[in-house]
């Protein structure tokens, strides 16, 4: 039986590659904070109780910032496959904590290799790295590819350029298999509520059930190149599994505007809406609505731009080539971008109902909507 460990586990992709994981057959190790509320719902339905005998699932405490702790981890469970995806994940917050940010992203990539080599696992375990689109930052070539160079413009996408070249670097020195997956945005109805694409979601469907009047947006004209965190997960195996260590790009090949990305999702509640206006004037209103459950006011203003949104550097538009993976290692997505915002919508809007069920029986219902 193959063990495998998995920094990031309580996070969206964690989530998924470890159900994945477990369905091939692994032993999954799971790195997981302290924290003061349980942060496991993304993996509760794969909790197995630890007084049964013979389980798969096993999380254990740890940080990316406690070098003592990830040595001793690694030298209790001796994986054969490193999956390395814990991380400060969101661009706009590491302008707020770049130091912090650095640590776990950039050192904290050092500290998983140097711990691997130290313990002498070097021919053992493999190592996945999550590298990202936002290495490629300031537009310098489209589609970007495994050859383009990169120009980061966040302390997020600086730490994570650390990580990539450390990940390179122990790979030549030290004839470890370690790789970057370099993958663009990709997204589920787990996506943390934050990330645009769930914000959207999440307020497309609280405005069609009357539990919100507008929500607030950034920049509209930022292009992503979204696709479906299940699609990437799978890849981050295969990447494990080819016979040579190399670096991967994986993406759709398609971008989008976030505007469109709103204009789609309420669409999948029967909602119309119409964008007019420039810059910070620009707003989204109701045109028409199709679907007679949603009682929306024809006309009303439900998007809104909040320049607090805006980032002090932006990276305008990401687009991927990912025929190397295409051609090397036959992935192809199985969700295009109206199957995942269908996805989103669709559980977003069951989410959701359950606060009209809760409005409707007195209770304050949550009113944060970052
Ligand atoms: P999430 O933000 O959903 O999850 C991040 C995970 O990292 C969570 O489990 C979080 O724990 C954990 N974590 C954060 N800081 C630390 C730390 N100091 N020590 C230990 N664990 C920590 O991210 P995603 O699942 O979306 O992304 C996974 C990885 O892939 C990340 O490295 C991200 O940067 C990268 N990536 C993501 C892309 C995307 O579009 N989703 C695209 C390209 C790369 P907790 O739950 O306690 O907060
Ligand atoms: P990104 O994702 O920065 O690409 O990083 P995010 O969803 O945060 O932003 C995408 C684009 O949307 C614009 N935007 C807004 N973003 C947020 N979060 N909130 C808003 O209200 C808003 N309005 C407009 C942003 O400016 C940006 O242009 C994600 C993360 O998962 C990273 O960890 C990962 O490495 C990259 O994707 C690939």
């Amino acid at each position: 039986m193959k063990k495998c460990l998995i920094t990031g586990i309580t996070g969206q992709d964690g989530a998924y590659l470890a159900e994945f994981l477990l369905k091939k057959g692994y032993q999954v190790h799971g790195l997981k904070r302290r924290s003061s509320l349980f942060n496991t719902d993304r993996i509760d339905h794969l909790y197995q109780d630890p007084h049964v005998e013979g389980r798969n699932l096993h999380l254990h405490y740890g940080d990316m910032t406690d070098s003592t702790n990830l040595i001793r981890l690694i030298q209790e469970i001796q994986p054969d496959e490193i999956y390395n995806l814990a991380a400060m994940s969101h661009v706009a917050v590491s302008f707020e904590t770049p130091e912090y940010t650095a640590n776990a992203d950039g050192i904290g990539t050092l500290r998983i290799l140097d711990a691997v080599r130290l313990l002498g696992l070097e021919k053992k375990t493999r190592i996945y790295q999550a590298s990202t689109s936002e290495l490629y930052g300031k537009v310098q070539e489209v589609p970007q590819s495994e050859t383009t160079p990169f120009y980061p413009r966040s302390p997020y996408a600086v730490a994570k350029m650390y990580a990539y070249w450390i990940t390179v670097n122990y790979r030549e020195a030290y004839g470890m298999y370690a790789c970057n997956g370099i993958l663009f945005n990709h997204e589920s109805p787990i996506r943390g509520e934050t990330f645009v694409t769930r914000k959207i979601t999440r307020a497309a469907s609280r405005i069609a059930l009357g539990l919100q009047d507008k929500v607030y947006l950034g920049n509209l004209d930022a292009k992503r190149d979204w696709g479906h965190a299940k699609d990437y997960v799978r890849m981050m195996w295969m990447i494990l599994q080819a016979d040579e260590a190399e670096d991967w790009v994986i993406a759709t090949g398609k971008t989008t505007t976030v505007r469109d990305f709103v204009k789609m999702s309420f669409a999948q509640a029967g909602i119309e809406v119409e964008f007019k206006g420039e810059g910070v004037d620009e707003k989204g209103t109701i045109v028409s609505c199709s679907n007679p459950d949603y009682q929306v006011e024809i006309g009303k203003e439900i998007v809104a731009v909040d320049p607090r949104y805006f980032r002090p550097t932006e990276v305008d538009l990401l687009i991927g080539d990912p025929s190397k993976a295409n051609n090397k290692l036959g992935w192809t997505p199985k969700y295009d971008l109206k199957d995942l915002v269908e996805d989103m919508m669709q559980s977003d809007l069951k989410l959701m109902k359950k606060d009209t069920y809760l409005k409707d029986g007195g209770y304050r219902i949550m009113n944060y909507f970052e």
